[in-house]
């Protein structure tokens, strides 16, 4: 039997990196039944972060699914992980859910990754609340993590609850909607009990209490002129407006607690049920000209939003059914793939246990194992129509190493296996650069590309090397040259001969390669001028300077003469080879480097530092404008100046920087560095050979 969609919550636990989502979720899990003691990031004992790596480095790295039920509710619920690098999953989850819940350090208050996942949660009209965790941790402050709340993301941001207590003394919560108190004994399952609400805190929970009611009110008429009235309105009629409110982002209840002592856990699993909204009061999903509503009877759309690829399980794909239903021993299409996929196993996470399932009804996130072709971003449906998921923009992978593997002839289980954990994570970029003939592997970060050597070597046993990738460098001419090829060989038998006479002249930047054949009176015959191209072309791919591809020259072909017995095309080829390379040497040729366009995400307070040590890679500024709380410098950069960009913007801004960055154009090398490229390129060359 499955939940109907009325029933459902699908919540993503979001935020900074290491606010506690982890340990909160492994909270939610044990207070509401769901595991039979209580996990610990610290020890490596939690549901999610179950992965090796995820232990080691005591951090999620993918999202994790558990199921469970509440109130008889059925929630959901979406570990992500805080570290950018792995933003791809926080975003997926987001993507499927109807709410988030935000946990924010009560010691560090907002921090980056709450603002930028803030932006992405509105973007996605997503029901938004609030969880203050670490309220025990030294320095925690609950009201001043609520008004830097209250000045990042507005004025509805509104409390539903404060502390009892604070730091190390904290010991409970005040509810304000029922203006009750509660005191928390260890960290059991039954740690809760209610008790009065003490004497120097009324004061302080009636401010609050009645911010919250202003803010309720709004949200519903009838119940704001009852309650300018002054009339009682019940615990009901409250839930009902917060909830409402709620669901469309007008209003953000904060709440707040201890994650690793159980602290107000049970009282976030009641907001979950009260405050947060349905699959079928958020409404349906617009894609593709349809709008998906969670009914039954209707096509299934199912949206794959998760690959994990495991190299003995096989590929478990984690979905949100927006229609219909997902059955087991069933038959979908994938409509991306236009293939027909046989839904054998389906699963679903309870705590720590996998249970297979025999159907999700719409509105519901479940797994499936081992099929075949699907993979993250694919819609499993009833019938092959295009339908695209608006996407969900993610972040350009600026990390790149050229990668090899460290046993020659390992090649093939290097790169299958790279692709997989590209299935998994789709900011991997994965690609061989045809003008240096390396292939790259890119991530977002140095932890991010770490990350997936290390699964590399520990899923599948292959073992790679990571070297800086090398800049592609192009030669371009800025003068016009005339060159005489002639290629001429007479011994024993039948002999070779091509002659070519040709002009070169540059020109403009991005119009490539141009070949004019200005032949008169059949000196080179027509059948042999091809291959005087083909030669030129060849020495085209080594320019005069260092040795890399030459661009935007313009080649006439004026004048030659041809042999009747003793030509070839083999000898033309040869004749424009040698005329080409003659030619470029005399024509001025210069060295091009790609010039990056980059912007820079940072905090205010870093702006200077970061715009200082552009310049000191030959950047030239572009211009900064305010964005989401931060601060984005944008600036063009030498290529060969950011290959090691990334640690050092996360060490100057002390991991709070993000950047991307793009080709802008080709501009020519500074004199005074090309004699340092020409040596790198011919040590580089040495070194290879
Ligand atoms: N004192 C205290 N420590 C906490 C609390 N919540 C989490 N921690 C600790 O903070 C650290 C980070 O907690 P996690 O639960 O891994 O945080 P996270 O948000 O999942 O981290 P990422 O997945 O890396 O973003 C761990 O050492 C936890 O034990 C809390 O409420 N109080
Ligand atoms: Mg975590």
């Amino acid at each position: 039997m499955h939940t109907s969609a009325d029933r459902i919550r699908n919540v993503a636990l979001v935020g900074h990196r290491g606010s506690g989502k982890t340990s909160l979720h492994e909270a939610l899990l044990y207070t509401a039944g769901a595991v039979s003691r209580l996990g610990r990031v610290t020890e490596g004992t939690t549901v999610s972060d179950a992965d090796a790596d995820e232990k080691a480095r005591q951090m999620s790295i993918s999202a994790a699914l558990t199921s469970f039920e509440w109130q008889e509710r059925k929630v959901n619920l979406l570990d992500t992980p805080g570290e950018p690098s792995f933003v791809a999953d926080a975003l997926g989850a987001l993507r499927v859910c109807e709410s988030a819940i935000f946990v924010v350090n009560a010691v560090m208050g907002v921090e980056v990754s709450t603002t930028r996942l803030w932006q992405r949660a509105a973007e996605l009209d997503l029901a938004r609340l609030l969880f203050v965790n670490m309220l025990d941790r030294e320095r925690a402050d609950f009201f001043r993590t609520l008004d830097g709340l209250k000045a990042a993301f507005g004025p509805h941001v509104v409390a539903t609850e404060i502390p009892i207590g604070s730091e190390h003394e904290v010991s409970g919560v005040i509810d304000l909607v029922d203006m009750k108190a509660y005191a928390y004994d260890g960290d059991g399952r039954d740690n809760c009990r209610e008790i009065p609400i003490p004497e120097e805190l009324e004061a302080q929970a009636q401010e609050h209490r009645e911010k919250l009611m202003d803010e309720v009110a709004e949200n519903s008429d009838a119940l704001m002129e009852r309650y300018l009235e002054g009339e009682e309105i019940s615990h009901d009629e409250i839930v009902g407006a917060l909830k409402e409110g709620t669901n469309h982002g007008a209003l953000f209840p904060v709440t707040c607690g201890v994650a690793t002592r159980n602290l107000a856990t049970n009282r976030l699993l009641d907001a979950i049920v009260e405050d947060l909204p349905s699959p079928v009061k958020h409404g349906g999903l617009e894609v593709a000209g349809m709008t998906l509503e969670p009914t039954e009877e209707a096509d299934l759309y199912a949206y794959v939003f998760k690959t994990r690829a495991d190299p003995f399980a096989g590929r478990i794909n984690l979905f949100r059914v927006y229609q219909g239903m997902m059955r087991h021993d069933s038959h979908v299409l994938n409509t991306r793939a236009h293939a027909k996929e046989r839904i054998g196993q389906l699963l679903a996470f309870n705590g720590r246990d996998t249970q297979h399932v025999d159907e999700f009804g719409p509105g519901d996130i479940g797994a499936v194992a081992k099929l075949k072709e699907t993979r993250a971003g694919d819609w499993l449906a009833a019938r092959d129509e295009p339908i695209e998921m608006p996407a969900v923009a993610l972040p350009a992978p600026v990390m790149a190493f050229a990668i090899e593997p460290k046993t020659k002839g390992d090649e093939d289980k290097v790169f299958t296996a790279l692709r997989r954990l590209q299935e998994e994570d789709p900011t991997i970029d994965l690609h061989r650069d045809d003008q240096t003939g390396e292939q790259i592997v890119a991530g977002l970060s140095q932890i991010h590309v770490e990350v997936v050597i290390a699964r590399l070597r520990e899923r599948f046993g292959a073992e790679v090397e990571l070297h800086p990738p090398r800049v592609p460098y192009l030669e371009t001419i800025r003068a016009s040259a005339r060159a005489h090829g002639r290629h001429k060989k007479q011994s024993g038998g039948r002999g070779q001969f091509g002659d070519c006479h040709i002009e070169i002249e540059p020109l403009a930047s991005g119009e490539g390669f141009e070949f004019v054949d200005a032949i008169k009176g059949g000196v080179i015959p027509g059948g042999f001028i091809p291959a005087v191209e083909r030669g030129v072309r060849e020495a085209m791919q080594r320019g005069a300077v260092a040795g890399y591809p030459v661009k935007d020259v313009r080649v006439r072909l004026y004048d030659g003469s041809y042999h009747s017995v003793d030509s070839s095309e083999m000898a033309f080829k040869t004749a424009g080879a040698l005329a080409m390379r003659q030619a470029l040497e005399a024509a001025s040729p210069v060295l091009l480097e790609p010039i990056m366009q980059v912007t820079v995400s940072v905090p205010d307070d870093a702006v200077g530092d970061v715009i200082g040590d552009l310049n000191s890679r030959r950047g030239r500024p572009l211009g900064m404008e305010p964005a989401g709380g931060m601060t984005e410098v944008r600036a063009e950069v030498p290529m060969a100046e950011l290959l090691s960009y990334a640690p050092d913007l996360r060490a100057i801004t002390g991991g709070q920087g993000e950047f991307t960055m793009e080709l802008a154009r080709y501009e020519e090398v500074p004199g005074h560095l090309v004699e340092k490229v020409v040596a790198q390129t011919k040590a580089s060359a040495e070194a290879a050979a």
